[in-house]
């Protein structure tokens, strides 16, 4: 519970009509009062929760510091669950700071970073899931992300937690009854393993679709890589429609890694142009060409750029492959400079990949279907991802420690089981578990044993 008031700046910063101020905590009424002038003449303190009233924000001497509304809600029917005070003055960062510090004077602090979803959580009107998808809300880079999150704010990852957690109450309350009937000859090392293996395959469904989540989360990852002069810039600079890499018919001309991005079918691409592969002695270059590998390993997608005009030497043809023997699964193979195509078998195939285009940077042919292909490419890749919430690296960590506790369990149920042992270590797993939650089980999981198992004691 925290103790203190708290205000903090809500919307962002920059150019904007309104702002809004938030004040959360016991004293927010009585702080908040100290500075308020309401039209009505009434007090802020003494007016009904859930109320919007129009004033200003005064100073220690009355004088006028801005025409405000104030939204006043007492809690716990808040966001937080304490009393709150919500105004929405004028947009300057002068005025919003002159305020803060008024509000201060009269006995708040300033919030934190992310305090207020905080108390929330300590407050229990959200758990730590649903905390996190309001950040994922905040950041969403698709529609799907967004959609991910706001489903996740609804409770759909909680559910599913809830679900294993269940589950694994279930196996402690048959692994305690196991130990108790030991002499009765009661066993139910069966069941238990059944149950331990049908948790095992929800964590890995949960799982399945991580690297997946990613890209609804962050968008799309597109790398454009080949050799030098292949003309990768050019493509970069087609794809985003605007000439923003240097391109020059000087091999070697990019060397750093360069992005650009921008919303398509609700969606954020970022196109990467990279170095050139080839074989170099220039530190410089070289450092570029370890970004490229390191980009196409890093994309969702890579298109690989085969220059037509001209024929690829062996050890070209060699990084080709490797690429494409790495990544079949997310490369386009991009044929480029067709208008100068050298002759046919410059299009060299060299394996397999996604698909495969023709273009040219200099007259633009094949572009918009280079266009079209990505977009399909991304939306079958967004199609995988049917699960209604997203996972962050620190669900995937506990998520797959508790696997790892599960898979400890089941070999320990093969053979003579030491049930104490088994409960031990179901308990542990049942903590990785709440970790996600943020919630502490440990006295509702003997709770939840007492009630769903214990024989009647
Ligand atoms: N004829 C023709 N020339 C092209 C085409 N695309 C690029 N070029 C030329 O190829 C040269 C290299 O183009 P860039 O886009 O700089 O190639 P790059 O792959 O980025 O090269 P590095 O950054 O050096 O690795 C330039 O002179 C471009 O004008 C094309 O479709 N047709
Ligand atoms: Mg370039």
């Amino acid at each position: 519970m925290n103790i203190d008031t708290i205000v903090a700046h809500c919307t962002p910063s920059g150019s904007g009509a309104i702002a809004l101020l938030r004040i959360s905590g016991s004293q927010a009424f009585s702080i908040v009062n100290q500075c308020a002038h309401l039209s009505s003449g009434k007090l802020l303190s003494s007016i009904d929760t859930h109320t919007i009233h129009h004033g200003w924000v005064v100073d220690h001497d009355g004088k006028k510091l801005d025409e405000v509304l104030f939204l006043a809600m007492r809690g716990p029917r808040t966001f937080t669950g304490e009393d709150t005070v919500e105004i929405t003055c004028h947009n300057n960062q002068f005025l919003i700071e002159l305020l803060i510090a008024r509000i201060i004077t009269c006995g708040a602090r300033p919030a934190q970073p992310g305090e207020f979803t905080r108390t929330a959580v300590e407050n229990n009107k959200i758990d730590l899931l649903q905390a996190e998808a309001i950040n994922e809300l905040i950041h969403a880079q698709s529609q799907q992300a967004l959609k991910h999150a706001l489903n996740q704010l609804e409770g759909s990852l909680s559910q599913q937690l809830a679900v294993l957690e269940k589950k694994v109450l279930q196996i402690i309350g048959l692994c305690e009854a196991s130990f108790e009937f030991l002499e009765e000859d009661v066993d139910f090392s069966g069941q238990m393993r059944e149950r331990v293996q049908a948790t095992l395959e929800t964590i890995a469904h949960l799982k399945k679709n991580f690297d997946q989540q990613q890209l609804v989360r962050q968008g799309v990852r597109i790398a454009l890589v080949g050799t030098v002069n292949a003309g990768k810039s050019s493509l970069f600079n087609a794809l985003i429609g605007k000439k923003r890499a240097i391109v020059t018919s000087i091999a070697g001309t990019t060397r750093d890694v360069i992005e650009a991005g921008s919303y398509q079918n609700g969606m954020y691409w970022t196109f990467i142009d990279t170095a050139g592969l080839r074989n170099t002695d220039d530190i410089i270059e070289k450092e570029g060409i370890e970004r490229s590998y390191q980009e196409a390993q890093n994309a969702d997608l890579v298109l690989l750029v085969n220059d037509t005009s001209r024929l690829l030497t062996d050890a070209e043809k060699l990084v080709y492959d490797t690429i494409l023997t790495a990544y079949p699964t997310k490369t386009i193979l991009v044929h480029n400079k067709i208008d100068a195509l050298v002759q046919e078998s410059a299009k060299n195939t060299f394996g397999d990949c996604l698909a495969t285009s023709s273009v040219s940077t200099k007259t633009l042919e094949g572009i918009e279907l280079l266009h079209q292909t990505i977009s399909a490419t991304v939306d079958e890749l967004v199609a995988k991802t049917d699960c209604p919430f997203l996972l962050n690296k620190r669900h995937m960590t506990l998520l797959t420690s508790f696997e790892n506790k599960l898979i400890t369990i089941s070999d320990l149920l093969q053979g003579t089981i030491e049930y104490e042992l088994v409960a031990y270590h179901l308990k542990d797993a049942l903590s990785v578990l709440t970790e996600l939650t943020g919630k502490s089980v440990s006295e509702k999981a003997m709770d939840m044993i007492f009630r769903d198992f214990c024989v009647g004691k």
